[in-house]
């Protein structure tokens, strides 16, 4: 695209990261009342059908250390990340400070709505590093959020 610098065209070849956090490998096993019976496959093969030619980066893990590991490496590798940090939204200071200083635009998911929930998940250690979240809409919030996504970086 003329106009374009060359850090732009950088950011354009980048993958989006998406990263889950814990249990979330567990989607579509139980709790479809609060979150759907969609596995985390279903939503992985959703998203790579939605990027088109882009390219996207789909993790999950349990592992707390592993995610703020996953961060750092978006944060170079990356042209923008969505995370659902799961019940580490509500827990934990490393990983806010891993996504503070990440250089990517950081855009958090949650399939149900946090702030509709029990009090213990009104604290949140994400959203306040993230451009934006989008919760409450179930598995539909990561098509919305690649949507968001692309559209900042192309
Ligand atoms: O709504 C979300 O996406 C959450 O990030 C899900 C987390 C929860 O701790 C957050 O407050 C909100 C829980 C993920 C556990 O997912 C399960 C899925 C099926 C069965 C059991 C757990």
């Amino acid at each position: 695209m003329s106009g374009d610098t060359e850090q732009d065209g950088d950011k354009m070849s980048k993958p989006v990261y998406i990263l889950n956090g814990p249990n979330l490998n567990l989607l579509g096993t139980r709790e479809p009342d609060i979150y759907g019976s969609d596995t985390l496959g279903d939503i992985e093969a959703r998203l790579n059908t939605l990027a088109g030619n882009a390219k996207i980066v789909f993790r999950q893990t349990n592992h707390e250390g592993e995610l703020v590991d996953w961060v750092q490496e978006a944060s170079t590798q990356a042209g923008a990340l969505i995370v659902n940090a799961g019940a580490y939204t509500h827990t934990s200071v490393a990983l806010h400070d891993a996504l503070r200083a990440c250089d990517v635009p950081i855009i958090e998911v949650h399939l149900s709505n946090p702030a509709a929930r029990e009090s213990f998940r009104k604290r949140n250690f994400v959203a306040p590093v993230a451009k934006g979240t989008i919760a409450g809409f179930g598995a539909q919030g990561y098509e919305l959020a690649l949507q968001a996504a692309l559209k900042l970086i192309t």
